[in-house]
């Protein structure tokens, strides 16, 4: 198994782990770009967006839910926060197993590009 989120949701890499079910994990991103930055990946390994068809658009709704619900237990919620997904080359994805970024904790620039 070589994907690296596919190792931290298997337990062979070690990560801070907030939340994991059988869909679900999430865990605090090893370079934090905000005081608040966790990575929510689906256990099942997508690539990208681009692998998400059909029935696969619940899971990508349950991990609003998961995000929100973590936004909520981080103190987030009502300050503010960002929810983020980079797909592909061209989005600056560089881990290839989809994952969604959770930042806050501070005031985040406009910028999205
Ligand atoms: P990107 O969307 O693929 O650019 O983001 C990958 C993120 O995964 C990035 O913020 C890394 O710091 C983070 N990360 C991590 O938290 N743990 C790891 O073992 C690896 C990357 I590799």
């Amino acid at each position: 198994m070589s994907c690296i989120f596919c190792q931290i949701a298997e337990g062979i890499i070690p990560a801070t782990v907030l939340f994991k079910d059988d869909k679900v994990i999430a865990f605090r991103d090893i370079h934090p770009q905000a005081p608040v930055h966790i990575v929510i990946i689906p256990v099942k390994h997508f690539t990208n967006l681009n692998d998400i068809r059909g029935d696969d658009f619940a899971l990508i709704s349950y991990i609003f839910s998961v995000a929100t619900d973590l936004a909520r237990s981080e103190g987030i919620a009502e300050s503010g926060y960002r929810i983020a997904v980079n797909s592909g080359k061209e989005g600056g994805q560089v881990v290839q197993h989809l994952h969604f970024h959770l930042l806050g904790g501070r005031q985040l620039s406009g910028e999205l590009g």
